[in-house]
């Protein structure tokens, strides 16, 4: 963790300089070049794990709860607190934003804007029929998380319900799960480096020049994702667990550096996993299910995002929304986020379905395009920070987390 650390100052400092020198040859072959590259491989290479880390543990977890009624208890109270702080994020965002009224006398220049067009949202009811695959291999092929974890699902029950007889199967997939994990620690130990090439590629391309005529988006933004970071969320984990919200702090926060540095909930989910396991002590059982579910379907973030965009937008516009607006723009954040991935860029994708549903020009969101690589970092975190509240949670009201792990500060710390 000390290294990823210096990895992103180091990353940050050389971003800085090399954008303050704003040398064409140096930013385009050096950086945009090589630590594109060496960036890529880095983020490639968590993602490459994620498909066959998701399946094992997956099977491995559902296999091991060993009856059929859990999980079902273990789905139903993930999916509830999932939507529930998605919920209670955007709606504080939005109240927050509606005080401050970040871009407000903001007068719109010639915004070149012609390249953004809206997707269309998925309906709701496609996006639940989609969950189950048509072809499970092209699932897997494709990455589709809803789908890969719906199917691992089905296949788990079959696996318990198999009994004694699935023992050989249980067992293999356990030898694949505990490959995996030692994966995860041979990719891991090029984290330093990746984070850095990451974190200079994007600071010498955006630089800090760049904040200044959307900053009051930015704070407001910023203030609403830690309000949430460590008021709501540290509220629910009190609140529904009554584990210490400081021990809670310390343990995700190498998580937190990969989803900041990758901007990537889904290439997190590896780091996700260890720290909810062996550092919180949650068991695999219910952990492989609900971090990879959250990953899918929960960003609190990227819904604060939504929220705060667009009544930044609303108020660049000089558009009053309405009670009936924001309703609708808290109903379809989430529901967006449930539908997609986590990986880089997906909320803004989502922003442009959310303000084609009320109407909002979405040609604004050229205004906010360029710092959302660093706010997508930040949500990022955001996002898999919930993912584990819900999920250690669940372990806590399950029975499934071992409190002296929990409270030993040394638990599954690497030997760095
Ligand atoms: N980067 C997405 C994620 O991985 C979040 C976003 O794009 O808003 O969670």
């Amino acid at each position: 963790t000390t290294k990823v650390m210096i990895g992103m100052g180091a990353g940050l400092a050389l971003g800085l300089i090399l954008n303050a020198i704003g040398n064409e040859a140096i930013n385009t072959h050096l950086v945009g070049g090589f630590f594109g590259m060496a960036g890529a491989m880095f983020v490639n290479a968590l993602q490459m794990l994620v498909v066959p880390l998701v399946f094992f543990s997956l099977i491995c977890g559902v296999a091991g709860i060993g009856d059929v009624r859990i999980l079902g208890r273990v789905g139903g109270k993930s999916f509830g607190l999932y939507l529930a702080t998605t919920a209670t994020a955007i709606a504080v965002a939005i109240l927050i934003a509606l005080l401050v009224s970040p871009g407000q006398g903001f007068v719109m220049d010639g915004v070149d804007t012609s390249g953004v067009t809206a997707r269309e949202a998925p309906s709701v009811w496609q996006t639940f029929a989609n969950i189950v695959p048509k072809n499970p291999v092209a699932a897997f092929a494709n990455a589709e998380m809803l789908q890969i974890i719906f199917y691992t699902i089905v296949l788990g029950i079959a696996v318990l319900m198999l009994g004694d007889r699935s023992t050989p199967f249980v067992d293999a997939c356990d030898y694949m799960n505990a490959l995996m994990m030692k994966l995860v620690d041979v990719v891991m130990a090029f984290a330093p480096y990746g984070v850095f090439f990451l974190i200079a590629k994007t600071f010498t391309e955006q630089g800090i020049g760049l904040f200044v005529p959307v900053l009051t988006y930015v704070l407001v933004l910023v203030g609403a994702l830690l309000l949430h970071l460590f008021g709501t969320l540290m509220l629910f984990l009190k609140l529904f667990s009554g584990l210490d919200p400081f021990t809670f702090m310390k343990k995700i926060r190498p998580a937190q550096i990969f989803a900041f540095s990758t901007a990537s909930s889904n290439a997190t989910i590896p780091v996700t996993l260890r720290c909810v396991t062996e550092r919180m002590g949650a068991r695999n059982s219910v952990a492989s299910f609900t971090v990879p579910f959250g990953a899918t379907i929960n960003m609190d973030g990227t819904a604060i995002m939504q929220g705060v965009a667009t009544v930044f937008l609303a108020n660049v516009y000089g558009v009053d929304l309405g009670i009936g607006g924001y309703l609708t723009v808290i109903g379809m954040a989430v529901l967006a986020s449930i539908g997609t991935a986590g990986v880089p860029g997906v909320g803004m994708i989502m922003l442009t379905m959310v303000l084609s549903q009320v109407g909002l020009p979405i040609e604004g969101i050229a205004l906010i395009l360029g710092v959302d690589r660093l706010m997508d970092m930040i949500r990022t975190a955001v996002n898999i920070t919930g993912d584990a509240v819900v999920s250690v949670i669940v372990a806590k009201t399950e029975g499934q987390l071992d409190m002296a792990v929990y409270a030993d500060p040394q638990a599954g710390l690497d030997e760095d």
